[in-house]
This record gives C-alpha cells, structure tokens and sequence, in this order.
C-alpha cells in the first residue's frame, strides 16, 4: 500500500474552505496525509484549518507561515515538509477541490502500475463523458498561454496550471525542490524545466517519458479566485524567465 502526502496552499481560504469535502472523503485510506500551508492568510483560514486538523490529527498537518510567500513557495515549504516522511509519492492540490480529492487515487494507481513515470499532473480536456466545467472567459486566454508553454518547454504537455499534481518520492525529484522558484504563479512550469535540465545529456528517461498527464474525470472553476487579468500578461513574461534560466 502506498503513503501519498499531498500538499494545499491556502491562502485567505476561509471563506470557501470545503471542510465538508474532506470529511467525505475516503477516510480508510490510512495512507493518506494532508499539508496544509496557510501562507500569511489575513482571514481566519488558520482557525478554519485546526479545526479540521482537530477532527483527525494524524491525517491532517498544518504548517504555517507569518507572512505570505505566494503559492510557489508555500507549495515548496509544504512539500520539503512532506519529503522528511519518506512517503511514496508527494503532490499538491488546490484548496478549493477544483479537481475533487477522488483523483488522487487515479494517480496513485498510476504511478503504482508504470514505475517510469514520475511526476502525474491532471489535465482538464473536455472530452464527452467528463464533467470538466470551466468558463469560456478562463478557458481560451488558458489555452493561449498552454500553447505557449508547450512551445517554451518543447513538449506536447496540454495542461501545465491545473493544480492537481503528484510526484514519485525519489531523490532526484526532491532536488527539483531544494533552489527557490523564480516564478511566483508559473512553478508547473518551473518543475518541468527543473526536470528537463536535470535529465538532458542523461541516460535517464527524459521528461516527456516521466511526466504522464491525466485527463481528469471532473473539474470545476470554483468561484473565489484570487488570479487576475494582469496575471495573465504576467504569465508570459514568468514564461521568458523560465526560458532564459533553465532551456536555453
Ligand atoms: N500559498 C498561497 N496560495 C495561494 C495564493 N493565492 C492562491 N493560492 C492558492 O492556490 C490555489 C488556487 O488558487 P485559486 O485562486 O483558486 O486559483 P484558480 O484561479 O482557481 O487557478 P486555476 O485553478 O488554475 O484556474 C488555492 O489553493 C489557493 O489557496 C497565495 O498568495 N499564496
Ligand atoms: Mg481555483
């Protein structure tokens, strides 16, 4: 049996923290462990936080930071964190359960049946039969932006920003960890290039062999997003930063 330990950034969550979700969810998987990392939150995200860690210390750990580092960071400390366990597999996950906590299983027995893959990031395609629901308004500046990173990256990746990731536990890919990301919202993108680096000029198999994308049964735009418009047009200028340090 595997032990997953993934990781949720919060930051000023309280207000749609789906408490409830969690409780739902599959409790007989003793195997499962949460992080949570307020980051700074100026609303009583941290107070919301403990009282679900009181419902079930063992599974669920809150680490907090005095003051907001941005979701890369937070994600990083959460995950570094996780590392010192010696778990499986480690990932994280949006606190809104945009992607429902079910995945994780998919990806779970993903990486338990393929021992070549190492990093398993949902992919929000809208196939028939799959309950992904996303606005037109995020959707197509969305797919402007994958296709660029597709580009930058040079790998057929159709998804980097959806926030439902998992990873093998394997030294290597806690290195990708160790340095501070030099972006604040395109650390997906960051990893993989982390990854490609890492691998070019290696035996190892390389990136687009390790990362697998899942098409997601269901996601949902939850509303209560914190990104914004200028963060789009900052999306591509995260994109030439990562270009400029890490693939050209
Ligand atoms: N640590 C940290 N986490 C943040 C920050 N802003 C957002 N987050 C977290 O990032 C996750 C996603 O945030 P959202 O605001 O829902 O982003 P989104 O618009 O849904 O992004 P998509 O799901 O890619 O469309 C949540 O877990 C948030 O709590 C921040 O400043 N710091
Ligand atoms: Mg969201």
């Amino acid at each position: 049996m595997h032990y997953a330990i993934v990781i949720l950034p919060c930051y000023n969550e309280a207000k749609r923290f789906p408490i409830e979700q969690f409780l739902a969810f599959d409790s007989d998987h003793h195997h499962q462990k949460f992080i949570f990392v307020n980051d700074g939150s100026t609303d009583s995200t941290l107070q919301v936080l403990e009282s679900l860690r009181a419902r079930a210390p063992g599974r669920y750990y809150v680490h907090s930071l005095a003051r907001n580092v941005g979701k890369a960071e937070a994600t990083r400390a959460g995950l570094l964190l996780a590392f010192q366990e010696n778990p499986d597999y480690v990932g994280f996950w949006d606190a809104d359960l945009a992607t429902p906590l079910d995945a994780i299983y998919d990806f779970c027995q993903m990486l338990d049946s393929n021992p070549s893959i190492e990093m398993i990031f949902g992919s929000r395609v809208r196939l028939l039969g799959r309950r992904i629901q996303r606005s037109a308004i995020r959707h197509y500046p969305g797919r402007m932006f994958a296709t660029a990173a597709s580009l930058v990256l040079g790998l057929s990746v159709y998804d980097t920003q959806c926030g439902a990731k998992l990873f093998r536990a394997t030294p290597q890919i806690r290195s990708l960890f160790e340095e501070p990301f030099v972006t604040r919202w395109l650390f997906d993108v960051e990893i993989v290039a982390r990854l490609i680096r890492a691998r070019r000029g290696t035996t190892m198999c390389q990136a687009g062999e390790a990362i697998y994308e899942f098409p997601l049964y269901e996601w949902r735009d939850v509303p209560g997003s914190k990104v914004k418009a200028k963060d789009f047009f900052m999306a591509f200028v995260e994109l030439w930063t990562i270009w400029r340090r890490y693939l050209r």
